[in-house]
């Protein structure tokens, strides 16, 4: 019995002794955070936006489907809006991203994000053909360049899968300071009518890091 309380009470104080060191190590988890384009909302953010309150809420399934199945499938794609990258893809990322994985950058994170790849009704944004992206960065990473593209007058976002031949690049940035928020203002996508995807692609700055960010929209 003593030896079982000696043993509890060492337990104890190597947890208190090592509380300092694994705390930052778990927190560091949450503190590496990142980004998304916010406006028009990205489809895991505008998910998370919408319902990260009152994610079981079974009204989603009729009012917002596709936000529904993305929750069904990973709550994490959601919770973490803000890491849908991949890193070192070297700047060639039709070569990194196949066809029809266009939303879920790849599948990466182990395929976190594949629910962002389904076709069908997502919830739109309403813009103009002209147009601003606003991007959050909470990491302040800093961009190389920020590539807009939008799909071309045709493209059917409800039945057809999104490929890259579906993409017209509508805008290219310079770089940004690090900060917290990117706009790009003036995208310009004339002949646009409907539902479409806009599709932005952010080469953070502080290390070889892409983000891919597909954001639905109404052209009205
Ligand atoms: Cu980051």
């Amino acid at each position: 019995m003593r030896h079982d309380r000696a043993r509890r009470a060492l337990t104890v104080l190597l947890a208190a002794l090592l509380m300092p060191v694994l705390a930052p190590a778990l927190w560091s988890g949450t503190a590496s955070a990142h980004g998304s384009v916010i406006d028009p909302a990205s489809r895991n953010y505008g998910c998370w936006l919408r319902w990260g309150g009152d994610f079981q809420n079974p009204a989603m399934q009729q009012k917002d489907p596709m936000c529904w199945q993305a929750w069904q499938d990973n709550p994490n794609a959601m919770w973490n809006w803000n890491g849908l990258y991949r890193n070192n893809v070297g700047g060639d990322h039709q070569a990194a991203i196949p066809d029809g994985q266009l939303c879920s950058g790849g599948r990466t994170e182990g395929g976190r994000y594949r629910s962002m790849d389904a076709v069908g009704p997502w919830t739109t944004t309403d813009i103009g053909t002209t147009f601003t992206i606003n991007l959050y960065d909470q990491a302040s990473h800093g961009a190389d360049y920020i590539r807009v593209y939008v799909t071309r007058q045709g493209y059917d976002p409800l039945t057809r899968p999104l490929r890259w031949s579906d993409l017209e690049l509508v805008r290219e940035t310079g770089r940004y300071a690090p900060s917290n928020n990117y706009v790009v203002g003036d995208v310009s996508a004339p002949g646009r009518s409907g539902r479409h995807v806009v599709y932005t692609i952010w080469q953070a700055s502080h290390m070889d890091q892409s983000y891919y960010i597909c954001s639905d929209v109404n052209f009205g």
